[in-house]
């Protein structure tokens, strides 16, 4: 490149370079998707189209960006968990979380239609995510990060299962509900579905209870944590 006298603008570019050896994680979140689930009427309190679509996305930037061994999804997030020795863009930070919001971006909005067939993607409300990456520097770490995630899945739905069932099911108010549910156990929303409303938690779909983990290029709905050591045993 011809050398300029507006070339010393570039000295101006910041670049942080991911610690080497360790493993990055790049979590994607929906913005403002308590708006956008509304605007588009999503299922509450799980979608399975928007599940399904989400998953659909992720598993196309599993199969772009190979560096990825493990990937896990909930909600509006999804987790991309890379080999602790990728070289992807000499592990420099903007490039692979820009890349990645634009592949899972541009691949959720390629793929809407396919899962909303009925709903047209409005100008106005583009669903649209952001991202972070954060080191992770060994596998205890990382497997807990995982962890985490898993668990959050599961005491977040099984608190939205009983809210929704006591909003859109008992009646109650959403103010109702949440007052009915502070500082309740595991075991009291569990009883409040089954005594109230007949529901059995332990009988809701897989993939709302456990989030969705893609692996070897399959997605599968499981107890993460049981089965971890599998997932990094090549790190192990
Ligand atoms: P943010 O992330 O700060 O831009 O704001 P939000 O609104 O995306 O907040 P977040 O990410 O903490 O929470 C996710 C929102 O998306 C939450 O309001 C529930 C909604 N959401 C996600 N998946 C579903 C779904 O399957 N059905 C429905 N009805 N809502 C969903
Ligand atoms: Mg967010
Ligand atoms: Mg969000
Ligand atoms: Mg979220
Ligand atoms: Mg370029």
């Amino acid at each position: 490149m011809a050398n300029s006298r507006f070339e010393y603008v570039k000295g101006f570019e910041q670049h942080t370079t991911l610690l080497p050896q360790s493993f990055i994680v790049i979590r994607l979140d929906g913005r403002g998707f308590h708006k956008i689930s509304s605007f588009y009427e999503f299922d509450k309190p799980n979608d399975i189209r928007a599940l399904k679509l989400s998953n659909a996305a992720a598993k196309n930037v599993c199969s772009a960006i190979k560096d990825v061994f493990v990937a896990f999804g909930e909600s509006d997030e999804y987790s991309f968990i890379l080999k602790p020795d990728t070289q992807l863009f000499n592990r420099r930070e903007d490039k692979l979380v820009s890349t990645f919001v634009s592949l899972y971006t541009a691949n959720y909005i390629h793929l809407w239609s396919k899962f909303f067939p009925d709903k047209e993607i409005d100008l106005k409300n583009i669903p649209t995510f952001d991202g972070r990456a954060v080191i992770y520097p060994n596998v205890q770490i990382v497997k807990d990060y995982l962890s985490w995630r898993f668990v959050d899945t599961h005491i977040n739905n099984l608190y939205n299962t009983t809210f929704w069932a006591l909003v859109l099911k008992g009646g109650l108010s959403t103010k109702q509900a949440e007052e009915k549910l502070k500082g309740s156990l595991s075991s009291d929303k569990n009883e409040i579905l089954f005594k109230e409303f007949g529901i059995n938690y332990n009988d809701e779909l897989e993939i709302f209870k456990k989030g969705s983990l893609i692996y070897k290029g399959e997605i599968v709905h499981v107890d993460v944590y049981k089965k971890i050591d599998e997932f990094f045993k090549d790190y192990l």
